[in-house]
């Protein structure tokens, strides 16, 4: 009897969730409590940390979890790395469901960054409007650079005082390039930083950059341990031993 765990938090893993549960495949959906309000899913959802490793491993062997899937997003480092080593500790079948990253096209003009602090320093010492479209959790790095006007985008308005001054849209995507196109015009927007996150809920400021020639500052994804991964939610299904027909 297939019970699986679902490590949610993007629009991929809540359309995987769907697909289970129209399935019928006993599951629970499972948020890292960012937000608050996540998106409802149609699965008993917990929200919150397991406690590293071992609380992990421990989750998995209480609820009798017999499938792992990681939904969680490409930057999402850390949770993807627990989940390797807990389903090894425990000989749980585990796969990874992650979007391809984005990649150039004509007209792109991307300065590729290791890391937040390796963008923080492309940008230039003039000052410049630049959209920091990475969230809220890895801006710090920014302080260096303080003469820029900063542009944010936040899920949840902030609730703690902001490392610089800077300006917060607060919106939870996924994102249209009309949207986008107005609002780097509307607030003369130079640079953006944008982690290489992949999936269309946030390519539009993306192709919005290009149409406008300014330059992406890109943060290549984070290194994670070897582990089955597919791009499609048909393999996660088969995977799980239930095709999804057309229509199913
Ligand atoms: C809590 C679940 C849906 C889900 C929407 C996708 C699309 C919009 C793109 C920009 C980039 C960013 C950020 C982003 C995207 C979707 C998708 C995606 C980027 C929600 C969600 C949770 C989170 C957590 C949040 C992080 C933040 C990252 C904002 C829900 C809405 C910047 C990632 O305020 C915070 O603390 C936010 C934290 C982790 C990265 C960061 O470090 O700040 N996502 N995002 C998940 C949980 O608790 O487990 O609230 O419903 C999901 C979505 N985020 O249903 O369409 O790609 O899936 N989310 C990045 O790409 O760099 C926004 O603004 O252009
Ligand atoms: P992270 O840094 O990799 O994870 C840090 C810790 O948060 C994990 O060790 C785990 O705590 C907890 N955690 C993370 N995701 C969880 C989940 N789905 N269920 C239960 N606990 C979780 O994670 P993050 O980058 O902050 O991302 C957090 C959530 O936001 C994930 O669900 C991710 O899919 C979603 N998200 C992230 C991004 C992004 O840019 N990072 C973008 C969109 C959505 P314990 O060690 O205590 O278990």
């Amino acid at each position: 009897m297939t019970r699986a765990l679902i490590l949610g938090g993007t629009a991929d893993a809540s359309l995987l969730a769907e697909a289970v549960a129209r399935a019928g495949i006993v599951a629970v959906y499972s948020y890292g409590g960012r937000t608050r309000a996540p998106a409802e899913q149609p699965l008993p959802t917990r929200i919150g940390g397991f406690g590293g490793v071992s609380g992990l491993a421990d989750t998995i062997r209480r609820e009798g979890i017999t499938h792992v899937i990681d939904a969680t997003h490409p930057f999402a480092a850390e949770m993807s790395r627990n989940a390797v080593a807990a389903c090894a500790e425990t000989g749980t079948p585990l796969i990874a469901l992650e979007r391809a990253p984005w990649t150039k096209v004509p007209g792109d003009n991307w300065i590729d960054a290791a890391d937040v602090t390796a963008a923080a320093a492309v940008l230039p010492e003039a000052q410049a409007n630049v959209f920091l479209a990475i969230g809220r959790q890895h801006i710090a790095p920014f302080a260096m650079k303080p003469q820029h006007t900063y542009t944010l985008r936040f899920v949840d308005p902030p609730e703690a005082p902001l490392p610089f001054a800077a300006d917060v849209i607060v919106s939870r995507g996924p994102f249209t390039l009309d949207g986008e196109l107005e609002m780097m015009r509307t607030r003369g927007i130079a640079w953006i930083v944008a982690r290489n996150s992949g999936g269309d809920g946030a390519r539009a400021k993306i192709d919005a950059a290009r149409m406008l020639g300014l330059p992406v500052i890109m943060i290549l994804r984070p290194e994670l341990p070897r582990r089955r991964r597919v791009e499609s939610l048909t393999d996660v299904m088969q995977w799980l031993g239930h095709s999804t027909r057309l229509g199913a």
